[in-house]
């Protein structure tokens, strides 16, 4: 008994303290905390899982996904921040943006580089709620290479991997950061599988809020496809500017389903299958699964109401696939039951992989 499958692991995402976050300009707790991912780690080990670290990866993995200008800038924006005083003067410990170059400032000329490091944050972070510190670089940079290390070992034994990744990253675009993420490890693990599998990969992103930067990342390209089941952004829920099911992608290689608000496991679990059908329609031959488990009862981010046995319903139906799958933890805030939850769904996928 117990989880068979890996859990790629780097204790580097402790390094990762963003201090809370700062919303319509007031600065609360925030809830992307360390003992998210230790709990989760808890959770498993009780649960008899293996635990494999993270194999540092190449630039190449990163780059796969993102501009090197975004990864440029995030390796070196806290220690900017800081050689700039600006810790001491005004007196502020994070990276925090203040003005945002809107592309409509620019009069089709191309755009201009800032030099201060506090209009800098301004050119990558597309929110003030994603607050860089002094280990952030490190813990994101070590939660990519952690998917990446499951897609590899996903791909290698045609089985199922999870990466325990913290910070989050589906809401990082090619270029810029946002929504408590920096890096997105989800789009880094399918472009590791697409390589690896040569086939068709499919991201299924079962996260309480859309995956609006895997979306982008992959909008041109129909060898992925991305589908996301989430809170309607229309609804007034975050990134409130994307995941409208008109968004279709090229060759119609994205789909999203937004949920009112109260949605529980019945409808929840429709819009899951719905895109399970999908990628097996399309003749996907690698899955990622972005692992959110903040559309559950309880968590304090999201309005959905699904269940413990509607997420090992949901891994079930994911399982069923019979893929090579990358799980990737994305969101879920709840510290009391985001363990339980994440082994309720791995538990259905091994089900449903009839591992
Ligand atoms: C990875 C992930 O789940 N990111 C979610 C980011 C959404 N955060 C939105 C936070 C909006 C401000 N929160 C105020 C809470 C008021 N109840
Ligand atoms: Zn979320």
């Amino acid at each position: 008994m117990g989880l068979a499958l890996p859990v790629v692991w780097s204790d580097h995402h402790r390094l990762h303290e963003p201090g809370g976050e700062i919303w319509v300009g007031v600065h609360t707790a925030g809830t992307e905390l360390p003992a998210r991912a230790d709990a989760i780690r808890a959770e498993l080990a009780a649960a008899g899982a293996h635990f494999v670290d993270t194999e540092p990866q190449t630039d190449d993995a990163l780059h796969a996904v993102h501009d090197p200008e975004l990864t440029g800038y995030l390796a070196r924006a806290y220690e900017d921040w800081e050689a700039a005083g600006l810790p001491n003067d005004p007196g502020q410990d994070r990276v925090v943006p203040y003005l945002f170059p809107d592309p409509s400032l620019f009069s089709g000329f191309p755009p201009t580089t800032a030099t201060s490091p506090s209009a800098r944050a301004g050119q990558f972070a597309y929110d003030t709620m994603t607050l860089i510190g002094p280990g952030t670089w490190e813990a994101a940079r070590a939660a990519i290479d952690t998917a990446v290390t499951a897609a590899a070992l996903a791909s290698r034994d045609g089985g199922l991997a999870y990466a325990l990744t913290r910070p989050p990253g589906h809401h990082a675009t090619r270029s810029a950061f946002g929504g408590s993420c920096y890096l997105n490890n989800s789009a880094a693990a399918a472009a590791r599988l697409r390589r690896d599998t040569g086939g068709r990969v499919a991201v299924i992103d079962i996260d309480a809020h859309h995956g609006n930067g895997t979306q982008a990342i992959f909008w041109e390209d129909p060898e992925v496809l991305t589908g996301s089941v989430h809170v309607d952004p229309g609804a007034g829920w975050f990134p409130h500017f994307l995941g409208f099911a008109s968004e279709t992608g090229r060759e119609g290689s994205n789909r999203n389903l937004p949920l009112a608000p109260g949605t529980g496991d019945e409808a929840w679990l429709a819009a899951v299958t719905e895109l399970v059908a999908w990628a097996r329609d399309q003749r996907t031959g690698g899955l990622v699964v972005a692992l959110g488990v903040d559309a559950a009862a309880g968590d304090p981010e999201s309005p959905l109401q699904v269940s413990a046995n509607g997420y090992r319903a949901a891994g079930r139906a994911l399982g069923e696939l019979g893929l090579p799958t990358v799980v990737v933890q994305e969101g879920g805030y709840d510290l009391a039951t985001i363990g339980s939850l994440v082994r309720e769904t791995l538990e259905g996928l091994e089900e449903g992989m009839g591992a």
